[in-house]
């Protein structure tokens, strides 16, 4: 693949199908690391976060440092977790923190406008703060099932609990926790736009494993996806659906922007979504 200078400079854009977090550790250390997402990346991978709680943040720099030409030449944003400081350094695509982490608003500051920024969510209860935070580009929910590789992991919500938050978000969703091949299209039905892997490919040891593993998670992903928004007609009447349910009344007000062409939905109702564009 040739590589074209500006590419290499320019940051990925945010796509949440499918989220390898890469554990140094898990994977065997930083040489495996690299051929893991080398190998994640060719079979489907959309985005990389380098995750370790256990490794001191010289050799994490250094480990970002090595992974951004490889995640840069395929375009697919790679992202730190919990630290803006490394982030920065690295000049990696973004960051994603936790409840306990530095607050989402804090991190913007310090990450700037134009890197990815995302937010762990465990529990219904924090839709709604969430939801009024304006400052993130999208939200990883769970665990949806037990786990071993967290050992600090909140309860599990199950699909059911993912649902519900699906239904109620207004930024796009990851999920994560206990997630395979074996369970991939039953999360995808709850609604979120992609899942998040941990031991699902940093636990293989061979490249052509992990490659098969992730092809096989993408398209899990890429057939199962539900669209954000539809359209429904009932008695004449055309109502706009935001994941299966019913948000408000359908009004094609055609606007024009940089990003494409929109229909606006007007009328929406307060408490339901504060998104009021309509990707056609
Ligand atoms: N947050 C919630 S569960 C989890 C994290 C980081 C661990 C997911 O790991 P796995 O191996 O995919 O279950
Ligand atoms: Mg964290």
């Amino acid at each position: 693949m040739t590589i074209i200078a500006s590419d290499f400079w320019m940051r990925p854009p945010l796509n949440p199908a499918l989220c390898q977090i890469l554990d140094p550790l898990i994977c065997g250390g930083h040489k495996e690391a690299l051929k893991v997402a080398q190998a994640a990346i060719n079979g489907g991978v959309s985005m990389l976060q380098l995750r370790s709680k256990q490794m001191n943040k010289g050799p994490l720099l250094r480990l970002a440092q090595d992974l951004l030409p490889i995640t840069r030449r395929h375009r697919v944003p790679l992202l730190m977790n919990d630290h803006c400081d490394l982030a920065i350094a690295s000049d990696a695509d973004g960051v994603h923190v936790g409840q306990t982490d530095l607050p989402p608003t804090v991190a913007r500051q310090l990450v700037g406008d134009g890197a990815i920024l995302g937010l762990s969510i465990t529990s219904i209860e924090q839709v709604s703060q969430t939801n009024e935070l304006g400052c993130i580009d999208y939200v990883g929910v769970g665990p949806v099932f037990p786990t071993q590789t967290k050992r600090d992991a909140d309860p599990t919500i199950g699909l059911d609990g993912l649902n519900e938050i699906c239904r109620r978000i207004k930024y796009p969703t990851i999920a994560i926790g206990g997630i395979s091949i074996d369970n991939a299209a039953d999360v995808m039905a709850q609604g979120v736009d992609g899942i998040a892997v941990i031991s699902a490919i940093c636990s293989l040891n061979n490249a052509e494993q992990i490659e098969l593993t992730a092809s096989r998670l993408r398209s899990a992903v890429d057939s199962n996806i539900k669209p954000r928004y539809e359209k429904e007609t009932i008695g004449g009447r055309t109502y706009c659906k935001l994941r299966g349910e019913r948000i408000s009344y359908w009004r094609d007000v055609p606007l024009r922007t940089d990003r494409g062409n929109y229909n606006m939905v007007v009328e929406i109702p307060k408490d339901t979504i504060a998104r009021n564009e309509v990707g056609l």
